[in-house]
């Protein structure tokens, strides 16, 4: 994509740069004098990516001086944003996540698409972090000039790190993406706190699956708009076919989200390609028609909601984890609390003025 795409009614970029006052935002200073965590908005509108991995950067930061900027920039970008398909893709490790996204994305960009991906993994910082083994699975993405990849911080709350991943959609989109693709491990809430910033909810399944649909909880089934059982490829591709059938079964009986959308079930190979065409389609079937129907807008509102909240729950949690004294204190108050000397509503009573409420 060339740097000045076109983009209908938006504010003039010196408006944006005139709501970014202040040292750490200025636009003008030379590199050399210019902070690491110094953005150039006008870089990150026109799909700069060291602008927008800087921008990245700066929201992820817990310093109150960097958090404020952070938050100054994105209400410089947030005009900019919502224009991207937003897919959110979960399935348990070794599904064949990463190895789709690589074919899925490199179909887009040979399109002429701009694809970000993201990560949600609150638990990378006790795996050591497997953004590096997904690199190496997306091979063709993490080379490619229309991709840009990015890890989820690697600490925080759930609600948090979904709130971080939630700007950084913001800003890749107001960076001129077309589509951003998030990633899932397929384990504890991760896969709610997706589906809760995606448009589009993309459950993937192994071939064979059986009654117990492979750990995968029940309840993640009821988010999905699409199931595809991957790896529909070699030997595996009757055995698909028939975890196909099942999972078309077991969704009959579950009713629908939407009144414009029964979600089907298709075969795919990340490896060969087979399928991700008429998956993509669907993709873009969904979003026709939940657009028609206002549902779409309607989702997002309620997302943006959700947002909300999380942002709220994070200061919270910052405010009580980030002071030494606090953590001491909660530590006792947990431990009274598990030996039966005090009440949790006692104890939650103690946590709680902590904090002044
Ligand atoms: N046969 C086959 N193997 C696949 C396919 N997709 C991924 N794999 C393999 O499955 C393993 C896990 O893939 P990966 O993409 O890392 O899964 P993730 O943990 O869900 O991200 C790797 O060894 C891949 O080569 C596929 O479509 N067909
Ligand atoms: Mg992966």
């Amino acid at each position: 994509m060339g740097p000045h795409r076109a983009r209908g009614g938006l504010r003039p970029v010196e408006n944006a740069l005139g709501a970014l006052d202040g040292p750490a935002l200025r636009s003008h200073n030379s590199p050399m004098t210019r902070p690491k965590t110094q953005v150039d908005v006008e870089k990150l509108l026109a799909g700069d990516r060291a602008a927008l991995a800087r921008a990245i950067t700066l929201t992820e930061s817990r310093r109150a001086d960097q958090r404020a900027a952070a938050r100054k920039l994105l209400d410089a970008a947030m005009p900019h944003a919502g224009k991207a398909v937003r897919v959110g893709i979960t399935g348990v490790p070794g599904v064949g996540k990463s190895t789709l996204i690589d074919a899925l994305g490199s179909n887009l960009t040979a399109n002429g698409q701009r694809i970000a991906v993201l990560a949600v993994d609150p638990s990378s910082t006790r795996t050591g972090g497997s953004i590096l083994g997904d690199k190496t699975r997306m091979a063709r993405l993490s080379t490619d000039p229309n991709a840009f990849i990015r890890p989820s911080p690697s600490s925080g709350t759930l609600g948090g790190v979904a709130a971080k991943t939630r700007e950084t959609m913001f800003l890749c989109e107001a960076a001129g993406f077309d589509v951003v693709l998030v990633e899932t491990v397929g384990a504890g809430q991760s896969e709610t706190a997706v589906a809760d910033l995606a448009d589009f909810f993309l459950v993937l399944m192994l071939p064979g699956a059986g009654d117990e649909l492979q750990g995968i909880k029940k309840g993640v089934i009821e988010l999905a708009d699409l199931i595809a059982v991957n790896k529909a490829d070699g030997d595996n591709a009757a055995r698909a076919s028939a975890a196909a059938a099942e999972y078309r079964a077991a969704l009959q009986i579950l009713t629908p989200a939407s009144a414009s959308w029964s979600p089907p079930v298709v075969t795919v190979s990340g490896l060969t390609g087979q399928g991700l065409g008429e998956l993509w389609a669907k993709v873009l079937d969904h979003r026709a028609r939940l657009t028609a129907s206002g549902e779409l807008a309607k989702k997002r509102r309620g997302q943006d909601g959700k947002w909300m909240w999380a942002l709220v729950d994070e200061r919270l949690h910052q405010r009580l984890a980030g002071d030494a004294a606090h953590r001491e204190r909660m530590r006792r108050i947990e431990r009274a609390v598990a030996e039966g000397e005090i009440s949790p509503t006692a104890g939650a009573e103690e946590i709680a003025r902590l904090v002044g409420l």
